[in-house]
């Protein structure tokens, strides 16, 4: 039998999946008047992406290039990085125009020592530069959760990345619950949570739909949720799915919009492939964040050529 926290998100699930099969323009148009009640629309943040240790994961995440188990994609694993090095990047980022700077490991967990210590460095150098400083490390106990509390950390990165019911047919290693858990010990430290998916798996609406109801039950709400179009990346056991459509992320982010309206929603990765024209659709349907610089963790981004030609075009015309 389905207890009361099952209905309830099964209830916000419907709700979800009456908003993503809504006509487009309709959609569009709530979506922007819950975020303009909300946001100020040119208020959109650059956030800047370093991968600080490469390749190597043990989990078995289908979609992901630097998971162990997808050898043919032979990327190059790196070692972890020097936190010097890190925060000169991201001193460039800031230069450059990046607020926050997100910092991911390859890791399934994070364990304590001396890495640990050296990412607790790591956050507060970039805190230091009066950047937003966010990583993403795999699970995490509560004590880590505190320590990287106290260190300055603004929000910690942990993606749900599909619903409950499709989970398992893409990560098998770990659990839907065990990413709940880690995201309760993040609110439990006082830290924000970012916390989003990825569409274009190969999952089904109502997956979308269930994936937004969960997010959106978090009380409170994640200040921040990415939403990722899948960079199918050859020797991946996704590598042959094809490029998400710009629509169906223009549905995604409305919907995350009006079911989340105080969240930022990042426009994340697989956005390469999106005209100035899609990207504006979703700005106005309420992403206010994008990744910015020319990778993310190991694939590449819109580039920043472009981006800064994306925000000219953006910005008012001078007299
Ligand atoms: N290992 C940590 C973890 O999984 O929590 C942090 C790094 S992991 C690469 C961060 C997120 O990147 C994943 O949760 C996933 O949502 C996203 N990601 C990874 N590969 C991707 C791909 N090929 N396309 C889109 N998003 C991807
Ligand atoms: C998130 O949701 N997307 C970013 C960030 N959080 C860490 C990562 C995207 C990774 C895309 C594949 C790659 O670069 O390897
Ligand atoms: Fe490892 Fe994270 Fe990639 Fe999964 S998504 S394989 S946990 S780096």
């Amino acid at each position: 039998m389905l207890d009361q926290a099952d209905t309830d998100i099964q209830a916000r699930a419907d709700e979800a999946e009456a908003l993503l099969r809504s006509p487009l323009l309709g959609l569009l148009h709530r979506a922007a008047e819950v975020h303009r009640a909300h946001h100020d629309p040119e208020d959109i943040q650059k956030a800047s992406l370093l991968s600080i240790k490469t390749g190597g994961c043990p989990e078995d995440c289908a979609y992901c290039p630097q998971s162990a188990h997808h050898k043919e994609v032979g990327l190059q694993k790196e070692h972890f990085m020097n936190p010097q090095a890190v925060i000169e990047m991201a001193a460039r980022a800031k230069s450059l125009g990046a607020q926050r700077f997100c910092m991911g490991a390859a890791w399934r967990k994070v364990r304590d020592g001396k890495e640990f210590d050296a990412v607790l460095e790591m956050v507060r150098g970039v805190r230091a530069l009066d950047m937003e400083a966010c990583v993403t490390l795999g699970m995490l106990q509560p004590h880590q959760a505190q320590a990287l509390c106290e260190a300055g950390l603004t929000a910690y990165n942990h993606n749900l990345d599909t619903g409950p019911e499709f989970y398992a047919d893409i990560i098998g290693t770990r659990t839907y619950q065990d990413r709940l858990e880690t995201l309760n010990h993040v609110r439990a430290a006082g830290i924000e949570i970012c916390c989003g998916g990825i569409i274009g798996m190969g999952e089904s609406l109502r997956d979308r739909a269930e994936m937004l109801a969960v997010l959106a039950s978090f009380d409170p709400q994640p200040e921040s949720v990415p939403i990722n179009a899948l960079i199918p990346v050859k020797g991946t056991p996704l590598g042959h799915l094809k490029r998400v459509r710009p629509p169906e992320m223009l549905r995604m982010v409305a919907a995350a919009r009006i079911l989340m309206p105080r969240t930022r929603v990042r426009l994340s990765a697989g956005r390469d492939g999106f005209s100035v024209a899609d990207q504006i659709l979703c700005f106005m349907a309420g992403a206010n964040s994008i990744f910015y610089g020319d990778v993310l963790l190991t694939a590449p981004n819109s580039g920043l050529s472009l981006d800064d030609a994306l925000f000219e075009t953006l910005a008012a015309i001078p007299a």
